[in-house]
């Protein structure tokens, strides 16, 4: 059995296993230098053999415990025939959304859209370095998938009350996206992904009366059809006030907690297995102070399941030595 797994399966907690949230990215060179000849972010996701390089980056470099593919919550619109750019220092850049014409799509062309990424994972699976690692797929959750696909720019761009004027235009699509995110989780399955996390990254932007709409009752659905596949699941609902009230409504088998809730509070609230919380931002300061924030989580966890991770994913700016320091000094504490 992996390191993740025995966490997470058999509650094991005499070592906590690590990877990182965007531990494939900017802050490693050896990224930088293909993303340099590759300028369509899209087009470079779906070459399997670089996406699988760049998957495997990290783990060339340190001791990890998981592979996370290289690849992009917005393939799923992509697949859906939404226009998707990402445009240097502005983020994504979505076209127009025809909701017509989202109801016509074949689940064939969805899948042969988004079928390098399931070589990739095939891929990445066949590297010996991945043996006894896990390899993490992962899916948007269907409230941020939609917030992007109707704002069809970054959240932190603008306002988004135009979102929230016609709620059954997100329901709907919602609904829609819950039909193509259970075939993207299954291929990802089918093709070697051993675990699978649900990004929902805006779902702190929602008020509570949302929340069963939006959040709870659809991802809940995802996670018992991730469940029914034999798969572990994690959650990432960054933001989310309430994350006791999400874990029962939504019941997945690991929580990722971003850096803003205070992890005594997670540790009194909730009882299954716990991944991330530490600030990225802690990795552009100095050993010292990793270690002392890094100690933190680890000593508050001591008997909880717990999987090393942060509270988001790892900063463009940050310093490949510095990573190294923090995973030596997990795996040695
Ligand atoms: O070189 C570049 O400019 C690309 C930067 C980049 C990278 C490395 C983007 C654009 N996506 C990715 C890869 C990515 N995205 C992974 C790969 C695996 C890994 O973690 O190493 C994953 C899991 C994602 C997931 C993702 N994409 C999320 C959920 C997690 C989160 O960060 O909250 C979201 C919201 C996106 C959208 C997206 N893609 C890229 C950017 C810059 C963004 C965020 C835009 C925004 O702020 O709204």
């Amino acid at each position: 059995m992996t390191p993740i797994k025995n966490t997470i399966i058999n509650k094991n907690t005499t070592i906590s296993p690590i990877w990182f949230m965007r531990q494939a990215g900017r802050y490693l060179p050896e990224f930088r230098n293909i993303r340099e000849k590759n300028k369509n972010f899209i087009k470079l996701c779906l070459d399997s053999d670089l996406a699988s390089e760049i998957t495997l980056q990290p783990l060339n470099r340190f001791n990890l415990d998981a592979a996370i593919i290289f690849s992009d919550i917005l393939m799923v619109p992509y697949g859906l025939n939404q226009k998707v750019e990402f445009k240097k220092n502005f983020g994504p850049t979505l076209g127009n959304l025809n909701m017509n014409n989202l109801s016509k799509i074949s689940e064939n062309d969805f899948k042969k859209k988004l079928n390098p990424i399931y070589k990739l994972i095939q891929k990445t699976k066949l590297n010996n370095i991945t043996k006894n690692k896990d390899i993490i797929g992962f899916i948007g959750a269907p409230w941020t998938l939609a917030l992007y696909m109707i704002n069809k720019i970054s959240p932190k761009k603008n306002e988004i009350n135009n979102v929230l004027n016609d709620l059954n235009k997100v329901k709907d699509l919602i609904q829609i996206l819950n039909k193509y995110l259970k075939i993207h989780i299954l291929n990802q399955v089918e093709n070697g992904a051993s675990i699978i996390q649900i990004f929902d990254s805006w779902a702190g932007l929602l008020d509570d009366k949302h929340l069963n709409d939006f959040v709870y009752s659809p991802t809940s659905e995802l996670v018992t059809f991730t469940k029914s596949l034999n798969i572990p699941v994690i959650c990432f609902p960054r933001g989310i006030k309430n994350y006791k009230n999400y874990c029962e409504e939504v019941n997945p088998d690991v929580i990722n907690i971003d850096y803003e809730i205070d992890p005594h509070k997670i540790k009194k609230d909730i009882n299954i297995c716990v991944q991330g919380g530490l600030d990225p931002k802690i990795l552009l300061t100095n050993k010292e102070n990793i270690k002392k924030e890094a100690k933190k989580y680890l000593d508050i966890f001591v008997d909880q399941p717990y999987i090393f991770n942060l509270g988001h994913g790892i900063l463009p700016e940050t310093n490949p030595d510095m990573v190294e320091y923090l995973v030596n000094f997990v795996k040695n504490y």
